[in-house]
C-alpha cells in the first residue's frame, strides 16, 4: 500500500474505532506447535501410557483411522491414559482433545481430557475443563493452564472418565502447545471504573498498567529486558478522542514486563474517549488493545458504579453488597433476610426467568429494601444451561441479554449483571464481547463475574466490572483460603477494581450426595466469621453467601444454620461504616501476630483482627499518636498499657477494636 493510501487508512480505521468501541475483533493470541507425539494414535500406543481399559483401536477414529478407546464398568477403578510432556514452569498451556462418549453415567460430568503437574513431593495442580456424559458424536474439550508454578517439575496431558462412572469414550488428535497469550494486556489503573471521568474532580493523568508476554512472536524475554531477537521495540499509549489522537506516551525502553503508563487527560473533553495501547517494532505494529473510558459532563453520575475507594456506589451513597445467592426470590427468604441486615440477593433463576415474572421479583425485593443482582450468566449459545426456548423470547444469546438489559436497566431496584458464573478462560473471547454488549446497553450499573479460576483471573479481566472468587474449603482445607483468594483477586487488577466475594455457608454435602455425609459439614459459627473477617482483611467491597437454598436444605435445619449466618450478618451490618471507611490512616497504628487491616473514617478508626490458624496467638495492637478510649465493637472495654493493647486469641477468634481519635 503506498504511504499515503496508508495514512488515510489509518486515518479511517481510527474514525470508525472511535464510532463503534465494543465492535473490535479480539487481540490475536499466540500459541506455539503441537508438544503432543502421536496425537492421533496412528503409531499405535507409545509413546502413551495406557493403563487397563485403554486400547487403541484402528478404525474408529475422527477421519475413520486409528484413535484411543476405553471402557469402564466398575465405576470404583480410576484410571487415566497419559503422555508426559516437557515441563517449562512459568508457562502456561492451552491443551485440547477430541472425543466421543456411548452411554457415559455418573455424578460427575464425563469424558474429558486434563493436564496436570507435579513437583518433588508429588501432585501440585492442574487444569480439569468438563466433559460430556451419555451418549455423544465427536467434540471437542479444550482447556487453557495456568502459569506453572516455579516448583512444577513434571506434568502430562491424561484422557479419562471422570472418577466414580462408568461408560465407554474414544479419544482422537490431543493437542497441547504452549500458549503465549496475548502480546500485551492492559488495563486502566486509573480512572479504573470503565474509564470514567467526572468532570467535578481534578484532573488527574489517565494511568495505563501494561503486562508484556513472556514470549512475542516465539521470542522469549531477557532477564535484563527486551526480547530475544526483537530489536527497536516501543510502546505506545495514546489517548483518542473524536477519531484523532489527543496525548501520546512512548517507552522505548522495556525494562521489566510490567509497566505503568501515564498519558495527561487534560486535553479530553465531554465524551466518549479510548486509551490506545501499541506495542511498536520500528514501523511495524506488533499488537495493540483499546481501552475505553468516557468523561462526564459536570454533575453527571451513573446511577450505580464504583468509586474510585472500590465502593459500590448507589444514588450517590455508598453501599455495602450483603446477601446471598438464590434459585428463585420468594417474599418470605425477602423478608427473613431484610430483617436480619442483609440487603442483597443474587438469583440464579432470573437467567431463564419471563421478564414480566422478573419484573414482578424486582417489585417485590425492592419492598424489603433487598436489591437484586440480575443474572443472566446462562445466556451463552452452546453451554449446559442456555435456555433451549426462551419463553415467547429470542433464541439469539446476545438478542436476550439485549432484551433483558433494556428492559430493566432503569429498574430502581437492580444492583448490578451476573455475567459469568464460573465459565471457562478458553471462552475469554465471548465473554470479553457479552461484558462489552452489556456496559453499552446500561452504563448505569456495574456487571460482577465468579470465578474458582483464582490463577487465571488476569484473563477475566475485561469480562466484568467486579470480579469475585468463591472459596468453599470446609471441611478439609483451612479458612484461609478465603484470605488467598480474596488475596488473589484483589490482586488481579493490581489492587484498582473492587471485588465481591462468595463465602461459604453451604455443606458440601448438599452436592456430593454419593458419598458419605460424615465426611462434610457445614462451617461452624466461628468458621463463617473467621471467613467473612478474611475477605474483609483483604479488601472486599462486597460480601453474598452461598447459598440461602443451601442453609434451607441443610442437614442440620434452617433454624439453626441461620442463627448463625443472620450473626456474622448483623455483625457485617455493624461493620459497614468502616468497610466503607475511605482517610488515610494515622501514623505509628500496628498490630503483631494475628492478621488484621484497619480503616478510618473522620476520629473513628476501626481495626479488624482474625486468627484462622490452629493455634492460638497472642496479639499486640500498637495504638497511633492521639488514640483515645479502645472498645470492641460489641462495646467492651480494652485497657491499653503503654499505647499497647495486648490480647490472646484463640484459634477462630475475631474481633474489632473501635478507637477514637483525638
Ligand atoms: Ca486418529
Amino acid at each position: 500500500m503506498p504511504p499515503l493510501a496508508r495514512f488515510l487508512a489509518v486515518i479511517a480505521v481510527a474514525g470508525l474505532a472511535a464510532a463503534s468501541f465494543g465492535a473490535e475483533p479480539a487481540p490475536v493470541e499466540q500459541a506455539g506447535p503441537n508438544l503432543v507425539k502421536n496425537p492421533g494414535f496412528q503409531e499405535d500406543a507409545p509413546p502413551w501410557q495406557l493403563p487397563a481399559g485403554f486400547e487403541v483401536v484402528k478404525d474408529a477414529g475422527r477421519a475413520g483411522g486409528a484413535c484411543l478407546h476405553f471402557v469402564r464398568t466398575d465405576a470404583s477403578t480410576y484410571r487415566l491414559a497419559s503422555q508426559s510432556i516437557e515441563c517449562r514452569p512459568g508457562r502456561r498451556y492451552r491443551f485440547s482433545a477430541w472425543v466421543r462418549t456411548k452411554g457415559v453415567a455418573g455424578g460427575d460430568s464425563g469424558a474429558t481430557v486434563c493436564m496436570e503437574w507435579s513437583g518433588a513431593k508429588g501432585w501440585i495442580g492442574g487444569a480439569y475443563p468438563v466433559g460430556r456424559k451419555g451418549d455423544n458424536d465427536w467434540f471437542r474439550v479444550e482447556g487453557v493452564t495456568a502459569p506453572l508454578p516455579p516448583e512444577a517439575t513434571s506434568m502430562g496431558v491424561r484422557l479419562y472418565l471422570r472418577k466414580g462412572m462408568t461408560g465407554e469414550a474414544w479419544f482422537d488428535d490431543v493437542e497441547v502447545s504452549e500458549f503465549w497469550g496475548r502480546p500485551i494486556e492492559a488495563y486502566l489503573a486509573h480512572p479504573a471504573y470503565r474509564g470514567l471521568i467526572f468532570d467535578v474532580e481534578p484532573r488527574v493523568p489517565v494511568r495505563v498498567r501494561v503486562e508484556l508476554a513472556d514470549l512475542i512472536e516465539g521470542h522469549a524475554w531477557r532477564p535484563e529486558g527486551g526480547y530475544a531477537g526483537l530489536s527497536d521495540l516501543a510502546l505506545v499509549c495514546r489517548l483518542v478522542a473524536d477519531g484523532k489522537p489527543v496525548a501520546e506516551t512512548r517507552h522505548e525502553k522495556l525494562a521489566a514486563r510490567t509497566l505503568e503508563m501515564e498519558v495527561a487527560s487534560a486535553p479530553l473533553k465531554a465524551g466518549p474517549y479510548e486509551v490506545e495501547v501499541v506495542l511498536r517494532q520500528g514501523r511495524r505494529d506488533i499488537a495493540s488493545q483499546r481501552l475505553g473510558g468516557q468523561v462526564l459532563p459536570a454533575g453527571q453520575r451513573p446511577r450505580v458504579y464504583i468509586d474510585r475507594y472500590r465502593r459500590t456506589m448507589v444514588d450517590g451513597k455508598p453501599f455495602l453488597p450483603l446477601g446471598f445467592y438464590f434459585g428463585n426470590l420468594q417474599e418470605a427468604d425477602m423478608a427473613k433476610m431484610a430483617e436480619a441486615g442483609f440487603n442483597c440477593a443474587m438469583p440464579y433463576a432470573f437467567s431463564g426467568l419471563a421478564l414480566e415474572k422478573a419484573a414482578a421479583a424486582l417489585d417485590m425485593a425492592q419492598r424489603h429494601g433487598v436489591k437484586v443482582i440480575y443474572s443472566v450468566k446462562d445466556l451463552y449459545a452452546g453451554t449446559k444451561h442456555f435456555p433451549a426456548a426462551r419463553a415467547g423470547g429470542p433464541l439469539d444469546a446476545d438478542a436476550a441479554v439485549a432484551a433483558i438489559v433494556e428492559r430493566f436497566r432503569s429498574h430502581p431496584n437492580v444492583l448490578a449483571w451476573y455475567l459469568n458464573d464460573e465459565l471457562p478462560a478458553t471462552m475469554r473471547g465471548e465473554l470479553e464481547a457479552r461484558y462489552r454488549l452489556v456496559r453499552r446497553l446500561d452504563p448505569d450499573h456495574p456487571t460482577w463475574a465468579v470465578l474458582y479460576q483464582v490463577d487465571e483471573l488476569p484473563d477475566y479481566r475485561h469480562t466484568c466490572d467486579v470480579l469475585g472468587t468463591d472459596p468453599y474449603p470446609l471441611p478439609d482445607k483451612p479458612v484461609t483460603m478465603a484470605a488467598d483468594w480474596a488475596m488473589k483477586t484483589g490482586r488481579a487488577t493490581g489492587g484498582a477494581c473492587a471485588f465481591w466475594q462468595v463465602p461459604q455457608a453451604f455443606d458440601w454435602a448438599n452436592y456430593h450426595k454419593t458419598e458419605e455425609p460424615a465426611k462434610h459439614r457445614p462451617p461452624t459459627y466461628e468458621e463463617l466469621r473467621t471467613m467473612t473477617y478474611l475477605a474483609l482483611i483483604n479488601g472486599a467491597k462486597g460480601l453474598i453467601y452461598y447459598s440461602f437454598y443451601d442453609l434451607q436444605r441443610d442437614r442440620l435445619g434452617f433454624d439453626t444454620r441461620w442463627k448463625d449466618v443472620s450473626r456474622v450478618g448483623r455483625e457485617v451490618r455493624d461493620l459497614t461504616p468502616a468497610i466503607l471507611a475511605v482517610a488515610p490512616l494515622p501514623a505509628g497504628l500496628k498490630v503483631d501476630g494475628p492478621r488484621w487491616a484497619a480503616m478510618r473514617q473522620g476520629p473513628h478508626l476501626w481495626v479488624l483482627v482474625t486468627n484462622p490458624e490452629r493455634e492460638a496467638v497472642a496479639m499486640r495492637l500498637t495504638l497511633p499518636a492521639g488514640a483515645g478510649a479502645v472498645k470492641t465493637l460489641a462495646g467492651r472495654e480494652v485497657a491499653a498499657k503503654d499505647g499497647v493493647v495486648a490480647e490472646d486469641f484463640k484459634p477462630l477468634a475475631c474481633e474489632t477494636y473501635v478507637i477514637e481519635l483525638r
